[in-house]
């Protein structure tokens, strides 16, 4: 601020005390502060390591079953975000549990979940009635307001990653939840059966089966086992590689060709052993998973060393260069979604 007299000073210091109780302060004090030249996320840089995860989340799986828990999940809480429980300022993240013959109970709410698997085969996902059976690497989502249970028949623990938008509901002030009156949410429709009306580039013709998912929401499953080949066929077929990104696919909601839920969006990326990506950075502040491979991440200079299964955040606006030491897959989730409809989005490929 410019000149003020001292004695100026004293009288404005006088008027901040005397309004304070009423609830009401200087803006000339906090502008810089409150409207940034560009953005300094609170959020740090950090790596979870998923071996040492996974040995306290099987900790927590002798000391309590999935139904006490409702969830039985480790939140992964960003080190700048104390007590936020969010991993970034809008995002949330967590590992899930379920042991062989354990069911989550079907609750519902507001917020938008996906999952994506980190360990375990077979065990499932309920939406509304329906199972998603999950293998590796699969992504599976929980819209907002859809009835979910999840459960593991198999003889191995089930672990997958949360990610879901409880610090953006909260901010909104916009959460609703409710249990459902028994575990399980009755059987509305075979497993699979969304995938395979929506999910093959297809969808029902009309007719009375058409319609019994949310319009805005069908698809709730998107298989490895299609991801995958997805970007193999791609790096093989001579494509030109995306300098900042590598090859890169965006899981879609078919109903728009739009991110896959209102405020959450997600991909996946392939970097050919050797590749190194061009600084990038975007205000999305990124989850990624380190699905295949080995190298790192060089985040405004920190170097972070990236191993099967390793969790990294990148927070807004930091810039990022990947580079690949073997041939590296790496999948990502950020509130882009939800900031693209705020017209709030923007990136920068140096
Ligand atoms: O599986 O429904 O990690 O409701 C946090 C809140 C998982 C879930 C979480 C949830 C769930």
């Amino acid at each position: 601020m410019t000149q003020l007299t001292n004695d100026n000073r004293a009288q404005l210091e006088t008027l901040y005390q005397q309004m304070e109780p009423e609830g009401l302060y200087p803006l000339w004090e906090k502008l810089a502060a409150l409207v940034l030249p560009q953005p300094q996320s609170p959020a740090q840089v950090h790596k979870w390591v998923y071996d040492n995860a996974r040995d306290y989340l099987m900790r927590a799986g002798d000391l309590i079953s999935a139904k006490d828990a409702e969830r039985r999940v480790l939140i992964l809480e960003n080190p700048g975000l104390p007590g936020h429980s969010g991993i970034t300022p809008s995002l949330y993240a967590g590992l899930q549990l379920i042991l062989p013959g354990e069911v989550a109970p079907a609750h519902r709410h507001a917020q938008c979940a996906l999952r994506f698997v980190l360990e375990g085969e077979d065990a499932y996902t309920a939406v509304d009635g329906e199972k998603a059976v999950m293998r590796p690497f699969d992504l599976v989502l929980t819209p907002g307001g859809q009835w979910h249970d999840h459960g593991n028949p198999t003889d191995k623990p089930m672990i997958w990653l949360d990610g879901l938008d409880i610090p953006t509901v909260r901010h909104f002030d916009a959460s609703f939840a409710e249990h459902y009156h028994e575990d399980r949410f009755p059987e509305q429709a075979p497993a699979g059966d969304s995938l395979n009306r929506y999910g093959r580039n297809m969808r029902p013709l009309k007719g009375h089966t058409a319609d019994r998912r949310p319009a805005h929401q069908p698809l709730f499953h998107y298989p490895y086992a299609e991801w995958r080949p997805a970007l193999d066929a791609l790096a093989e077929s001579g494509a030109e590689i995306d300098p900042h990104l590598g090859h890169a696919l965006e899981f879609m909601n078919p109903i728009d060709g739009g991110p896959i839920m209102a405020t959450i969006s997600a991909h996946v990326r392939l970097l050919p052993n050797g590749f190194q990506t061009r600084p990038r950075r975007a205000t999305d502040g990124t989850i990624f998973v380190v699905v295949e491979g080995t190298g790192e991440a060089v985040i405004e200079g920190e170097t972070v060393a990236l191993n099967h299964r390793d969790i990294v955040v990148v927070p807004s606006w930091k810039q990022v260069v990947f580079k690949a030491e073997s041939q590296l897959v790496l999948f990502g989730y950020s509130d882009k979604a939800c900031q693209e409809k705020l017209n709030l989005y923007k990136e920068e490929n140096a």
